[in-house]
């Protein structure tokens, strides 16, 4: 058998086994990485369906305290002080790498999940790779949907290309939504006013999928369903619960972890 094929049956297993749980929609968590992908988890936290899970992720620690998500997790404390990767992917990268376990427990059991990043920073940059990979081998169907910068934003333009590179190889969809195209409204609007405008359409992505996926997977699998639950009339149904917001510190891994970017962070370990 074809390795894709047997993915696929496997998967098919999964999810009829899923359905005749009682759980009629596949579980689905929202990762946002950074300072862009916390607004956009902030902006679905409130209007999320009870199958879709948030989860931030942030070396900024203040930043992650505004933000409403069912799971924070700050990454690199004692690595950048909870000040934020200030530009720096591979720092960020090295808080996500040390902290691959948390993010693990945040979204093990999921059968899909988004990662959103804005590109060009520090954090969304260098953290995005990290968690789609973590997904992809949870075996979750993972896409990332990545923000670019502005291209007024001269120099975060290349770091974009470079994490954007490095997703594209990870995730089985990547979706790039460019800042750009809010060039023609930003001179009419404050920025943080043309970034919702952004935010709302990725958010409305994120919502037609789940809404699509739901249905596509009713339809596909009733039938079988049916069949296999008149096969195991002992199946009881579970009910998954929402984990309270929790703030989740992950620490840095062993001192020989390969990567140092201590001697590259400069003013942030002042
Ligand atoms: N659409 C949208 N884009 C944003 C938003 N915030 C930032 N961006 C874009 O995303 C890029 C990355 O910015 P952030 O996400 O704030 O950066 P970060 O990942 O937190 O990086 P560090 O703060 O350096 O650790 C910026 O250059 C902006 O173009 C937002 O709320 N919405
Ligand atoms: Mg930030």
């Amino acid at each position: 058998m074809e390795a894709g094929i047997m993915e696929q049956s496997v998967r098919t297993e999964q999810i009829v086994s899923m359905l005749s749980r009682g759980l009629a929609e596949p579980k689905i968590s929202v990762v946002g990485c950074g300072g862009a992908g916390n607004n956009i988890v902030n902006n679905i936290f409130g209007s999320c369906k009870k199958n879709v899970q948030t989860v931030a992720i942030n070396t900024d620690e203040r930043s992650l305290q505004k933000v409403n998500a069912h799971k924070k997790l700050l990454i690199g404390k004692d690595v950048t002080e909870g000040r934020g990767a200030e530009g720096f992917p591979e720092v960020a990268e090295y808080c996500a790498e040390c902290a691959k376990d948390a993010i693990k427990d945040a979204i093990k059991d999921r059968d899909i999940v988004f990662v959103i990043a804005g590109m060009g920073g520090g954090t969304g940059t260098g953290t995005a790779p990290v968690v789609a990979q973590v997904a992809k081998d949870l075996n979750s169907i993972t896409f990332v949907i990545a923000i670019t910068p502005f291209s007024f934003e001269t120099e975060r333009v290349s770091k974009a290309q470079m994490g954007l590179s490095k997703i594209k190889k990870i995730a089985k969809t990547t979706v790039v939504v460019e800042n750009d195209r809010l060039l023609n409204v930003v001179d009419e609007m404050p920025l943080n006013k043309a970034f919702s405008v952004i935010d709302n359409s990725v958010v409305k992505i994120i919502d037609s999928f789940c809404s699509q996926v739901s249905m596509s997977f009713m339809n596909a699998f009733t039938e079988e369903v049916i069949q296999y639950m008149r096969a195991d009339e002992k199946s009881e149904a579970v009910r998954e619960q929402y984990m309270m917001p929790e703030l989740v510190m992950a620490s840095k891994g062993p001192a020989d972890a390969g990567l140092r970017p201590m001697g590259q962070l400069g003013p942030l370990m002042q």
